[in-house]
Parts: structure tokens; sequence; C-alpha cells
């Protein structure tokens, strides 16, 4: 498929997503979540076995909170797809489950690194009087706000707003994780690069989380299979014991102020947030078997 093989821009991307909900409509539903500070929609896929049917758990999957990873994207939409065109393979997986997909949770930044800066990472919040624009919406999280790897300075690359919450691409996702915060049982967001799966907490240092035994083990799975594809090999821990400390992000959001049992963040490979043309549909299918098993492990809860 050509989609694929290119990175697509905002407006390709809801139209492949509403293209494929209108196409299976008795498995999926297209939605917004809000709209961005330039009033772009924060989109969303709903996919179940039958969309008349609630089910009682969610795994919640998101991709390009920072704008020039565009990798994540093309892979949260490629697990649509072959959720969607393969249906019956996945009755297993899917049972009582709903896969709940937000491939681009910041358009404004992203549009922004294809039309002015390919390396801009946060998004386009603009205000009066300064030279520097924008949030990183990976800091702007109500958990720990603004505690270490975050910086109360509007030109800092992970400026973390003017309070948690503070921007609409945060609020709209806060605001369908608390709406279902008890049937949201798996939290991705997908990030690039460096080949990493981190779990909490990310904040601070030393901080282990009460279920770090099942965090390891179903990230260590995950990992096995992504592996399998072409032998690529993750490196599995919390960021801050392995990257940095960063606090505001979304995984310690949703593990630690909502609860939610599995929380990640999975960073893809790639070379300085690029991955080529060529190579984007090798890392589709390869996460996509990380996703899968992910994703099996909710029916557990
Ligand atoms: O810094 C981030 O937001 C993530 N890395 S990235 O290079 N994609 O920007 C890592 C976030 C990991 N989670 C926490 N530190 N809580
Ligand atoms: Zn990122």
């Amino acid at each position: 498929r050509g989609f694929f093989s290119r990175y697509p821009r905002y407006h390709e991307i809801l139209n492949f997503m509403s293209g494929l909900a209108a196409r299976y409509p008795q498995y999926c539903r297209y939605e917004s979540l809000g709209r961005s500070n330039e009033g772009r929609h924060i989109a969303a896929l709903s996919i179940t076995l039958n969309s008349r049917v609630r089910p009682r758990r969610v795994a919640y999957i998101q991709a390009a909170a920072h704008g020039r990873e565009w990798i994540t994207t093309q892979t949260v939409l490629y697990l649509a797809y072959e959720l969607l065109t393969n249906i019956r393979a996945f009755q297993r997986v899917l049972y009582d489950v709903e896969v709940f997909l937000v491939p681009l949770v910041n358009p404004d930044g992203y549009e922004y690194t294809h039309t002015t800066d390919r390396f801009w990472r946060k998004n386009r919040h603009r205000y009066a009087g300064h030279g520097c624009s924008g949030v990183d919406i990976n800091r702007n999280f109500g958990n720990h706000w603004n505690f270490q790897g975050a910086s109360q300075n509007l030109c800092s690359e992970v400026y973390s707003g003017t309070a948690p919450n503070s921007e609409p691409e945060t609020s709209a996702v806060v605001r369908y994780l608390e709406f279902n915060r008890h049937r949201v049982k798996l939290s991705l967001d997908v990030h690039s690069f460096g080949k990493f799966i981190f779990y909490p907490y990310g904040y601070a240092k030393n901080t282990v989380p009460p279920t770090v035994g099942t965090l390891r083990s179903v990230a260590l799975r995950a990992a096995n299979q992504i592996g399998k594809y072409r032998g690529t090999r993750y490196t599995i821990g919390t960021s801050a014991s392995i990257l940095y400390e960063a606090s505001g992000s979304l995984d310690d959001f949703a593990y630690g102020s909502l609860g939610i049992p599995l929380s990640y963040t999975l960073e893809l490979p790639g070379e300085e947030f690029h991955v080529a043309s060529f190579d984007i549909i090798n890392v589709c299918k390869e996460t996509f078997a990380g996703f899968i098993e992910f994703i099996r492990h909710v029916s557990l809860y």
C-alpha cells in the first residue's frame, strides 16, 4: 500500500481514518476528541468486534504527541488498517476489548514539521509578545507536573505550560481517559526514537511502581514479538534510569493518577526522529507484532 511508503499530511490522515470507518462501520467508529490550539481535530478510531456492543476493557494507543515523530502516526494507522482488513484473525485478542487509537495527538506541531521546521517537537501555542511558542504536551500532564526534566522557560523544548493540562491537546486526551478510566487497561504512548519500552515512573530515578514485575514481563513479551520480524532489539526500563528523568508525561499520569495498570512509552527505531520512506513499512510491521502482544494482555484484566 502506497500510504505506508511516505508520510501523509494532516488531511490525508483524517481521510484515511474516516475512510476506514466508512468501509468497516460494523467494527470501526471515527470520532474527534476535541480541537488543537490551531483548531485541528484530535481524531480517534475505535475498533471493536461489534460496534453496537461496548466492551468492558479498552486498549488506548496514541502517537505523535511530538510533531517531528512522524513514524509513530504511521505505525498506529497501520495497526488500524491491519486489524480492520483482517479482523477475523484477531477475534481472540479483541474479545471484550475496544482498541482506541489516537494517531495524531499534536496535529499543529505535525503540520509545522511539514511546512516550516522538520524538528519541531511541541504544540503551536502562541503567547502574545513572545518570540517563542509551543508547549511540550508530554510535560503538560498532571502527575508531578514540572517536577524534573521540564522547564518553565517558554523557549525550552520541554516547556511544561502555564499549568497542568493547560493545553487543548492534553485535555482532550485527559478527558477521554478520565471518562473511561475504569475500562482503560493499557495506555501506550508511541514516540521516537531509540528502541525503548519505558514503564513508570519516569519523573524521578529509583521510583519503582508496585507492579513493576508485571510491567516488565509484558514489555519483555512485546519486545520479543517485535524482534521476530527482523531482529530489532528494544531496551526495557524506566526512562529515568535509562534515558532521562522527565515528569508530567502521559505514562506516569495514566499509571500514577488514573490507575491504568499497563502504561508505557514506546520509542520506535529511527535516526534523529526520522525513518526513511522505504523503511516505514518495516517499522510498521515489526511494531504491529508488539502492539498485538500488548493488547493481548488487556483481556487478563
Ligand atoms: O521526553 C519524552 O517525552 C519522551 N522521549 S522523546 O524523545 N520522544 O521526547 C520520553 C518520555 C518517557 N516518560 C517519562 N519520562 N515519564
Ligand atoms: Zn516524543
